[in-house]
């Protein structure tokens, strides 16, 4: 009991012993720490005895870090532009700037490779702002070029979003470039919710803004619909995982169906992620007024290629369709067909 509040605490043991783990203190330090963040990163509130495998993933981390830093300095990070596209006319609805980090071998390394390290070390931060500038940059420059309608799509950190001043910040960033906040629209994991009471409060400044709030990566996570109850967004992008089977699991398609209706009841506007087959496609085109993203539609790419890219879509898409209702039919008269049971 801390003035008179009650504190949930919990506690994270890692374990090294003498001889077997080190031979001097400051090594057995080392590694106990090493285990220490194998039990965080296992959820917390339990013990981890420590093992060589594990200063493996210690030297590794720390070299991404020194990596990152070195990333920050030198510029090697870059934005890939993915358009979300309304399923019917294939018109672009937002194009989402996508985080790449070009290693000096010329590797392009994706955010899943450096996130939690990055988060981690606290770096994460100077990398979201440098996203965020880069990629209000380019949109504005669009939208005072030849793309006057464009919509950028911009994947923010919970950290970010929960630091004092974000959306003054934001406002501020905003006005500099000459970009309407209209234009912007937000990407936020359910995982803001962790970040406190505060949250929703920004969000709404966000809201009042007119910037776009969209819930990222939505069926991967634990407490989405309490997020979807609370929080003000605008747009939910359903994660691939939901979509990657409707095409061939009839329970796979139920879940999406249902939560397709969900967030249409909520007046929320849909993007599908990971549309990477004509199969999914035509189940999709059926929902009015979703937008696509995938593979199949068109990939992350440099803002020098997007733009080709996305004036060859509906031509591209109809031969895509084309194709497919041909193989369709061909399968259909070909007998293997036959209703699945439930
Ligand atoms: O968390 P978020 O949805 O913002 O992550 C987007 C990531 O998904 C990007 O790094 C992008 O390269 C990747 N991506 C985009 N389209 C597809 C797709 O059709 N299939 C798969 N597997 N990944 C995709
Ligand atoms: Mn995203």
């Amino acid at each position: 009991m801390v003035g008179g509040r009650a504190l949930a605490i919990s506690l994270s043991i890692g374990i090294a012993t003498f001889p077997a783990h080190a031979k001097d203190a400051d090594a057995l330090l080392r590694a106990a720490d090493a285990a220490l963040f194998r039990a965080k990163a296992q959820g917390r509130h339990c013990l981890t005895v420590f093992s060589p495998d594990l200063l493996d993933a210690a030297a590794s981390r720390f070299s991404t870090e020194q990596g990152l830093r070195q990333a920050i300095e030198r510029g090697e990070f870059e934005l890939a532009f993915q358009p979300e596209v309304d399923a019917t006319s294939f018109e672009v609805g937002l194009v989402e700037a996508l985080l790449r980090w070009r290693l000096p071998d010329g590797r392009l390394a994706s955010p899943e490779d450096f996130l939690a390290v990055a988060e981690d070390s606290g770096l994460i931060m100077e990398i979201s702002e440098w996203v965020f500038r880069t990629a209000v940059a380019t949109a504005s420059k669009w939208y005072h070029g030849d793309w006057p309608a464009v919509r950028m799509a911009i994947n923010v950190s919970p950290r970010q979003i929960a630091a004092p001043g974000f959306p003054q910040r934001v406002a501020a960033l905003l006005r500099e470039a000459e970009l309407p906040p209209r234009c912007i629209e937000i990407e936020l994991t359910e995982h803001v919710l962790q970040t406190g009471d505060s949250t929703v409060a920004t969000l709404r400044e966000l809201r009042d803004l007119g910037i776009g709030i969209a819930l990222d990566d939505f069926g991967t996570g634990y407490s989405t619909l309490a997020s979807l109850e609370q929080l003000p967004f605008t747009r939910v992008k359903l994660d691939r995982s939901l979509v990657a089977r409707i095409d061939s699991a009839d329970r796979s398609l139920a879940i999406a169906q249902t939560i397709i209706d969900l967030c249409m009841r909520l007046g929320l506007s849909i993007t599908a992620e990971g549309v990477e087959r004509p199969e999914q496609l035509q189940i999709l085109a059926r929902v009015p007024g979703i937008f696509l993203q995938g593979y199949l539609i068109s990939r992350p790419q440099r803002a020098e290629t997007l733009r080709q890219d996305i004036d060859d879509l509906p031509r591209r898409m109809a031969s895509v369709l084309r194709t497919e209702a041909e193989e369709t039919r061909s399968f259909l008269e070909s007998g293997r067909w036959r209703v699945r049971s439930a």
